[in-house]
């Protein structure tokens, strides 16, 4: 069996609204993406994901579907995302999107059609309950984003779902009609050429159960039985097609057991993002024990999908940076994320060692507070191309990051030293190296307690990768760890000399990250 291209891929995700706008009205489009597709390949990267881009009321900026089979007139048309999935397809780029079948916006016709009457034929692709007495919902639960989960209709005097936003009812994947028109639209894109896609919330579609008697909250990162099955349909769809299509889901579960359960039958999704490692302290126990355990409960031919940031998150650079230490962690990451085995998924901005953006309180526009990480990617030094950053001429829908001018592509360019020079560097190394490609074995190594060290084998090539997660400088001995002398090959430290000689003992600064050549 060959492997399939996404085991060995880097995967980056692109949040159009905030990688580059062609027209310059301030939002990202996907003519911004089609010009710096560049920017991706000489990265190194394999494949984009591209979060939502269909018509929408954006209450959830793009994760509010109006339209599943079109582009929202803000990133464009289909001629223009034909385009870039050809000019990324030439460059060796594959394509995945998001899907988001867990629910549409309350603008999509078939949500019109569906509280328009209760005989509508629609009415049942989306989620209706009677209230308790007193014009009570029909149970307890609470959305995503806050506030009751269901919200009353006057017009037909029931309440439907809705895990997020009450503009993002629920779908009804029991509903046969409803499961169908879903499915078609998986081809509509497939037809197009599309290498894969990311499943919103994976984890919640599914047929909603009534409330169990006694439960009063829906608890957050639920997962539904019917979810399963819907996710093999999926599958199926997928396999109707030639070229190792993918399916990558977001499967928010915080408990590993239930989270391998999604890649595990090898009829489901082919990953599974895991938040229970996104979402760890900095502290090479906690990872150490994440990895292990999924390893362990995931075994191959299973295959780990590893992130640390995306478009819901802190960014690294901010998340851990209690001491002022977040930069050279998030190097430090970046280490950890293409030195393991599985597939790595990078957020835009992350090879820049972007922070969060400060956005002042007058210009908060998500629901749910998650603009610091969204914010534009700067190009260029404010200094040259003006306070766009060369994202766009126009005014930025969110703020551009405090230090553009040190952290712009343009800045980091050429600078050997820099990050963007680092993720070059890492993803080259991941490109050539059997050891760290998908045939690579891995075993965890004990050693020091607040260093994550790990080996990576294949063709005779074995690597060692440790990261010093502690405030503290280390010296590891390489024999001890289970290697023998090496060669230093990578550090994360921007100012260490990367020397040509064997070390027998490697010497890791605070947060250093390093990989030896054994020899
Ligand atoms: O996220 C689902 C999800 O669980 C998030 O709401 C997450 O818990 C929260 O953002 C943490 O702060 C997906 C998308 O990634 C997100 O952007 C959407 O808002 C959401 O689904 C609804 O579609």
């Amino acid at each position: 069996m060959t492997t399939p291209w996404w085991q060995g891929a880097v995967v980056y995700q692109v949040y159009p609204r905030s990688f580059d706008d062609a027209d310059g009205d301030g939002v990202g489009d996907l003519a911004g993406v089609v010009r710096r597709l560049g920017h991706v390949a000489r990265l190194g990267a394999d494949a984009v994901w591209l979060s939502p881009f269909y018509p929408s009321p954006m209450v959830d900026f793009g994760y509010d579907v109006a339209d599943y089979t079109d582009v929202d007139p803000l990133f464009g048309d289909l001629a223009t995302f034909d385009r870039l999935l050809t000019e990324a397809h030439a460059l060796g780029v594959r394509v995945i999107i998001d899907w988001v079948p867990n629910h549409s916006s309350d603008r999509h016709p078939w949500f019109t059609a569906a509280r328009s009457s209760r005989d509508d034929p629609r009415r049942d692709w989306y989620v209706w309950r009677d209230g308790r007495p007193g014009g009570r919902p029909p149970n307890d639960w609470e959305s995503t984003f806050g506030g009751p989960a269901w919200t009353y209709d006057p017009l037909t005097a029931q309440w439907y779902l809705h895990g997020f936003a009450p503009e993002q009812p629920n779908l009804d994947w029991s509903n046969p009609e409803l499961a169908e028109a879903m499915l078609a639209t998986l081809r509509f894109w497939l037809d197009r050429g599309v290498d894969g896609f990311r499943i919103d919330v994976a984890h919640e579609v599914g047929n909603v159960p009534d409330p169990p008697p006694g439960v009063a909250s829906w608890p957050r990162e639920q997962d539904w039985p019917g979810g399963h099955a819907v996710l093999r349909r999926v599958r199926g769809v997928l396999e109707e097609y030639d070229g190792d299509r993918v399916a990558v889901g977001e499967v928010y579960v915080l408990d590993q057991r239930r989270l391998a359960s999604y890649v595990t039958t090898g009829d489901e999704l082919h990953m599974a993002h895991n938040f229970v490692f996104l979402r760890c302290a900095w502290d090479a126990t906690a990872f150490r024990d994440v990895i292990a355990e999924f390893t362990r409960l995931a075994p191959a031919p299973a295959w780990p999908a590893w992130c640390l940031e995306n478009h819901d998150h802190p960014r690294l650079a901010t998340r851990y940076d209690d001491d002022g230490r977040g930069p050279a962690r998030a190097r430090a990451a970046a280490l950890l994320l293409l030195g393991l085995r599985g597939t790595p998924f990078m957020f835009q901005g992350q090879e820049l060692g972007l922070p969060d953006a400060v956005v002042p309180p007058g210009a908060v526009v998500d629901v749910d507070g998650r603009d610091p990480e969204r914010a534009p990617i700067p190009w260029e030094r404010p200094s040259v191309a003006g306070p766009g950053a060369g994202f766009t001429t126009g005014v930025p829908w969110l703020p551009i990051v405090d230090d553009a001018e040190h952290l712009a592509v343009a800045a980091q360019r050429g600078d050997e030293r820099s990050d963007l020079a680092l993720w070059r560097r890492l993803i080259a190394l991941r490109r050539e190296s059997p050891a760290l490609g998908p045939a690579g074995a891995q075993t965890l190594l004990e050693g020091e307690d607040d260093v994550l060290a790990w080996l990576r084998e294949a063709d005779g090539e074995r690597l060692l990768l440790a990261i010093n997660m502690s405030a503290e400088a280390v010296r590891c001995d390489l024999t001890a760890l289970g290697g023998g002398p090496g060669r230093l090959v990578v550090s994360t430290d921007p100012d260490r000399v990367v020397a040509t000689d064997d070390i027998d003992v490697l010497g890791l600064a605070p947060d250093e990250g390093a990989i030896v050549r054994l020899t």
